[in-house]
């Protein structure tokens, strides 16, 4: 017990060390798409998490404006997020950051408002965490873009670090679990008539009683967390961790 809390009080200290994450850009089918920051990408100002679940910061983060440019893309695609530290390509994340990864959709017409977000893409922990495997991975992973109908739409990647979730932030605000979101504007060029079902909303969809929400990663077996909200849409064609192709830097 005591040296469960050493353990605890040595991650934090670790966390004060802030080494956070931001989107630097897409590929399409291996292919980059070049510096998305601001022109295809709904970019933060830095690379801080959104802590408070209740904001509408939740949904694309806290500068959710649109972007001048949209990545086109077509049903069975491969879209990959490429996330970074301070610079392209680099360490990615601090490895204290352990948690896991999600995708969620919504048309870009909502601005991400509203109960509209659905998940095309879940990894939790599978012999390591969906973030350990991101850093290995240079940063990148990737969704197959699902078949609907033609239209605009947001991408929603979302890391949630977990290193500091052995208590809610609302309980703690020095604490408390830290997602890295991102937003891309993509068009689906598409000839489907399956239209996005009803999603979930951001705020909303994570309370401090959802599962994944509070878990000591410490303390807890890693093969019992349960990650935040809705299943995986059953029409989502999947998606991975693993790395595209070389960023040229
Ligand atoms: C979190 O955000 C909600 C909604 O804006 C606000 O009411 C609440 O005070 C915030 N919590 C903290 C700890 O700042
Ligand atoms: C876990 O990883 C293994 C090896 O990459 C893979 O075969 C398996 O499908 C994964 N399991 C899940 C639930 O994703
Ligand atoms: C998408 O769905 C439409 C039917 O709505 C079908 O005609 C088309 O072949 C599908 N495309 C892909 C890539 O699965
Ligand atoms: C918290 O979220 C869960 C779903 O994860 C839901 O069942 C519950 O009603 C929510 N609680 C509140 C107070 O909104
Ligand atoms: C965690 O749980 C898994 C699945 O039940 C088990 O195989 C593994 O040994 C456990 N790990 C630890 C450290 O207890
Ligand atoms: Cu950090």
């Amino acid at each position: 017990m005591k040296v469960t809390s050493t353990v605890v009080i040595l991650a934090s200290l670790v966390a004060n060390v802030a080494a956070h994450t931001l989107v630097w850009g897409a590929w399409v089918n291996g292919v980059d798409q070049g510096d998305g920051r601001n022109l295809y990408i709904r970019s933060p100002p830095n690379n801080n998490p959104v802590k408070n679940i209740s904001t509408s910061d939740m949904a694309c983060n806290v500068n959710n404006v649109p972007v001048p440019k949209t990545i086109t893309v077509k049903p069975g695609d491969e879209f990959t997020f490429e996330w970074y530290h301070n610079t392209r390509d680099d360490d990615i994340i601090a490895s204290s950051h352990h948690g896991p990864i999600a995708v969620y959709i919504a048309p870009t017409s909502s601005d991400g408002a509203g109960p509209v977000w659905v998940k095309l893409f879940e990894d939790t922990y599978n012999t390591s965490w969906a973030v350990d495997r991101l850093i290995t991975a240079h940063g990148q992973h990737s969704i197959i873009v699902p078949n609907v109908t033609s239209g605009d739409y947001l991408l929603r990647a979302e890391i949630e670090a977990l290193h500091e979730a052995d208590v809610a932030y609302d309980i703690n605000p020095i604490r408390g679990a830290q997602f890295y979101i991102s937003c891309a504007q993509v068009h689906i060029s598409s000839s489907s008539s399956t239209p996005l079902p009803q999603g979930v909303s951001f705020p909303g969809a994570y309370n401090d009683s959802t599962p994944g929400i509070v878990f000591n990663i410490y303390e807890l077996n890693a093969t019992t967390y349960s990650p935040p909200g809705p299943s995986v849409w059953s029409e989502a064609l999947g998606g991975s961790i693993l790395q595209v192709g070389q960023a040229s830097t």
